[in-house]
Parts: C-alpha cells; sequence; structure tokens
C-alpha cells in the first residue's frame, strides 16, 4: 500500500486515506465480476455501485422510466446518480484499499454527456447538472488513486446485455453503446476532452470470465497498489 497518504485509523487517531480504486466500462463491460473476484481479499472493501436506489426513488423505477422516456427523465435520474455517487465517494473504510464500481466522474463525462449529445438531455438541463458536478468536486473529496478501464467492444457488451436479459435494458441500441464506448475512450484513453482525476489501468475485457481471472490474478497487486 502506498505510504504517502494520511491514513484511516492510525494510531495517532488520525484517518489514513485508503488506496481508492475505481472500476469502470461501459454497460456490460464485467464491472461486477471485476469487484466479486477481489471481495474475497481481506484488505479491499467493496462499494458497489448504488442500481437499487435508482430502481426505487420512493417508489419509483427511475432507472426504468430514463430508459422509456431519456428526453423526460434523465436529468431526474442523472441528478439522483450524482448524488449516490457523492454518497459513495464519501464513504470510508478501515481496510487500505476502498474499491469502487464508477464514480461520479463517470456517470458526468460518460452517461450526461452521452444524453446531452445524443440531444435527450436539453442544453439547460445539461448546463445546471454540469454547475452541481463543478461544484461538488471542487468542494468535496472524490478522491480516486487508480482507474481501471475494462475495455470491451460495444458489439461484446450488446451480446451480454442481450443474454442478461435485465427489463430495464431491453431497449439499449448497439449504437447507445458504441456511444458509451467512444465517451469511455475519449475521456479514459485519448484523454483529449475531460480531466482525469487519477492514473488509468486499461484491461482488455472481451474474454471470458476464466480469462479475465487470470489477467486480474497476474495485475493484482498493479491494481490494489501492492497490498
Ligand atoms: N446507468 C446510467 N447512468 C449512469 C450509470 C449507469 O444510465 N450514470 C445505467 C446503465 C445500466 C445501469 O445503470 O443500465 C447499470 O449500469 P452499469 O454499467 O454501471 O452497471 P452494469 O451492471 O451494467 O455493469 P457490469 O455488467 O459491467 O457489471
Amino acid at each position: 500500500m502506498h505510504t504517502s497518504t494520511q491514513g484511516a485509523n492510525s494510531t495517532n487517531g488520525k484517518h489514513r486515506r485508503s488506496f481508492t480504486v475505481c472500476v469502470e466500462g461501459n454497460i456490460a463491460s464485467g464491472k461486477t465480476a471485476f469487484l466479486e473476484y477481489f471481495k474475497k481479499n481481506k484488505n479491499v472493501e467493496i462499494f458497489e455501485e448504488p442500481v437499487k436506489k435508482w430502481r426505487d426513488v420512493h417508489g419509483n423505477n427511475a432507472l426504468a422510466m430514463m430508459y422509456e422516456d431519456p428526453t423526460r427523465w434523465a436529468l431526474a435520474l442523472q441528478t439522483y446518480i450524482q448524488l449516490t455517487m457523492l454518497e459513495l465517494h464519501q464513504s470510508e473504510t478501515d481496510k487500505p484499499v476502498k474499491l469502487m464500481e464508477r464514480s461520479i466522474y463517470s456517470a458526468k463525462y460518460c452517461f450526461v454527456e452521452n444524453h446531452f449529445k445524443s440531444g435527450m438531455m436539453p442544453g439547460l438541463e445539461y448546463v445546471v447538472l454540469t454547475e452541481w458536478f463543478n461544484w461538488i468536486i471542487k468542494n468535496n473529496h472524490c478522491n480516486v488513486d487508480l482507474i481501471v478501464y475494462l475495455q470491451a467492444k460495444p458489439e461484446t457488451v450488446y451480446q451480454r446485455i442481450r443474454n442478461r436479459n435485465r427489463h430495464e435494458e431491453q431497449n439499449i441500441s448497439l449504437d447507445y453503446l458504441k456511444s458509451l464506448h467512444d465517451l469511455h475512450e475519449d475521456w479514459l484513453v485519448k484523454r483529449t476532452k475531460f480531466s482525469l482525476p487519477s492514473k488509468v489501468l486499461v484491461i482488455p475485457a472481451d474474454n471470458d470470465l476464466e480469462e479475465m481471472h487470470r489477467i486480474y490474478d497476474k495485475k493484482e497487486k498493479e491494481i490494489l497498489c501492492g497490498v
């Protein structure tokens, strides 16, 4: 584990910060399987994306409503996602590694951007969300030490989405996934548009689960910063 940070639960009573890793990638790129793989490590605490909350906002399935009518509901969903991701960033752990599914950054740089680019989100809503986002990252601790980018072809994730058959995701098109893929690439690989909050480790993620486990095994030290 790196030693440069102030650390959580150290003996002098000060909080030492855990090494924070966010796993990113397109829908169905294998983020859940990635988290599952590291669950067995006692030095790692997993923070899953709060999809459950998005499906039940005081009785409303905001995720399903967004897919049914994005122009009407994308702002409501993404405002709520921004809040729940902020809560995740601010959650602390005693463990040396905090492993998060996605981040407030991909919500903004990939999903909100995609809604706006595709004409589903009016300019005013985009600007309001952007101003909220800028204020949040300036004034709150949304620290990330490493992003692991699971880089999968849009065709691969399209097939996985078809196979897993989540009811909200029935109408996701290949074009939607291509557009999200390009935004992940712009942000994490080409680095043309948005700033990066941390280093990035790119892992090809088109392989089957067995091969992915072999890769995670090989890269474990790098991913967990030697823990
Ligand atoms: N989603 C969204 N806006 C965001 C984040 C997610 O609309 N800012 C949607 C996309 C999916 C659902 O939420 O329909 C869950 O998305 P993820 O890609 O984050 O999670 P998966 O479960 O698909 O990931 P994986 O299969 O890689 O484990």
